[in-house]
């Protein structure tokens, strides 16, 4: 057998899945750590280099020299305490890296849908959105999730087709729980297709999700790829990079179990026997930052989670989450980074 034959037979042998140690935690701190240290280096070292000017402006007063010196210098410290915290990780969890290494191809054996939107005095456009989703040949039924809307989200969505639910409690974890939970029930579907009643996300994306799910338990769409984005949407440069930076540190975390570019897309795609394990893992009081909580909390649970690249649309409609503006974002972001760094539970309220 030459080369090209033995590498054709490998690809197309039924792939065992290589069992994850599930219940043993393979969360990477050493690196995750060392992730923060070189950050803080890189900002404090930038920083003052860029107060350089500054300093000549004011005719070199001798403190500010001696400060900005001695910043510059220092900053080399928590650089080389992040650099060995990272290399320690690497090291130590070399073996289980590679021997996790494997392509599962595992194709559902249903390949019908039920989606669920989250909607939250969307009327302007949760309509278009059901009916851009039923009109899907896969698409079993919509369901909505109101948060209370107060406008006329739910008679809208019921007139589009949609199954229509009202969540009480008041914010998107408490939506996006309800809204697995109720598509959870639906047995005659395997895969839950999560996504927002806002229109910036489209049903013609499903067919992407659909090739990358043989591999992974959860596609969890990214909008990373600039051609899929349309002019004006809510993913603003500082979006766009602060979603990066959140993906990155996650991925630090989860050391050679994820490759993550974006953390705060709701769209994504489960397997329904997936999530049935997550959901009590799951807990709804955690709020705008959801999406980030939903993906470390799956990858403790030793979930397999592979990033799709989703086409991105302006949203129709007023903006109610963490795309308000900068300093909402800033917030939202920080909320994510203390979640992943120390703990999600600090965060209930908001
Ligand atoms: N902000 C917010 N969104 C909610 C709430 N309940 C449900 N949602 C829905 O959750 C999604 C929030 O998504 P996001 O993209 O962060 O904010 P958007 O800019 O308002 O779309 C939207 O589909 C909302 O309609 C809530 O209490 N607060
Ligand atoms: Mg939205």
């Amino acid at each position: 057998m030459n080369i090209d034959e033995k590498r054709f037979t490998a690809s197309t042998e039924i792939q065992k899945p290589v069992p994850t140690k599930r219940g043993k935690s393979t969360t990477t701190w050493f690196a995750l750590y060392g992730f923060l240290f070189i950050s803080l280096a890189l900002f404090v070292y930038v920083t003052n280099v860029l107060l350089g000017p500054l300093r000549l402006l004011l005719f070199d007063p001798p403190l500010f020299l001696r400060i900005n010196e001695l910043a510059i210098w220092y900053s080399g410290i928590p650089l080389v305490i992040g650099t060995a915290l990272i290399s320690w990780d690497l090291f130590r969890n070399v073996t289980r890296i590679r021997d996790a290494k494997f392509v599962r191809n595992d194709p559902p054996a249903n390949r019908f849908l039920t989606v669920a939107l989250t909607a939250y005095n969307d009327e302007r456009s949760i309509g278009g959105a059901v009916k851009d989703f039923r009109a899907h040949p896969l698409v079993k039924r919509v369901i909505v999730i109101s948060n209370n809307s107060r406008d006329r989200t739910m008679e809208i969505a019921e007139q589009a087709g949609a199954i229509v639910f009202n969540e009480t409690r008041q914010g998107y974890g408490a939506c996006v729980h309800r809204a697995l939970r109720e598509a959870l029930k639906f047995e005659d579907t395997e895969l839950t297709l999560l996504c927002e009643g806002d229109l910036t996300f489209r049903a013609a994306d499903i067919e992407k999700f659909l090739a990358y799910i043989p591999h992974a338990d959860v596609v969890n769409g990214s909008r990373i790829v600039e051609q899929l984005q349309e002019r004006d949407t809510q993913l603003s440069l500082y979006m766009h990079y602060g979603n990066l930076f959140a993906g990155k540190v996650l991925e630090m975390k989860h050391l050679g179990a994820v490759s993550l570019t974006d953390v705060g897309t709701t769209y994504k795609l489960c397997r329904n026997v997936t999530l049935r394990e997550l959901m009590p893992l799951l807990d709804p009081r955690i709020n705008l930052e959801f999406n980030a909580y939903f993906l470390d909390t799956a990858l403790s649970a030793g979930v397999r989670i592979i990033e799709c690249p989703v086409a991105f649309y302006p949203r129709v409609g007023t903006s109610k989450g963490g795309n308000v503006n900068n300093r909402i974002a800033t917030r939202l972001g920080l909320r994510m980074l203390w979640g992943i760094f120390v703990d999600w539970k600090g965060f209930f309220h908001d």
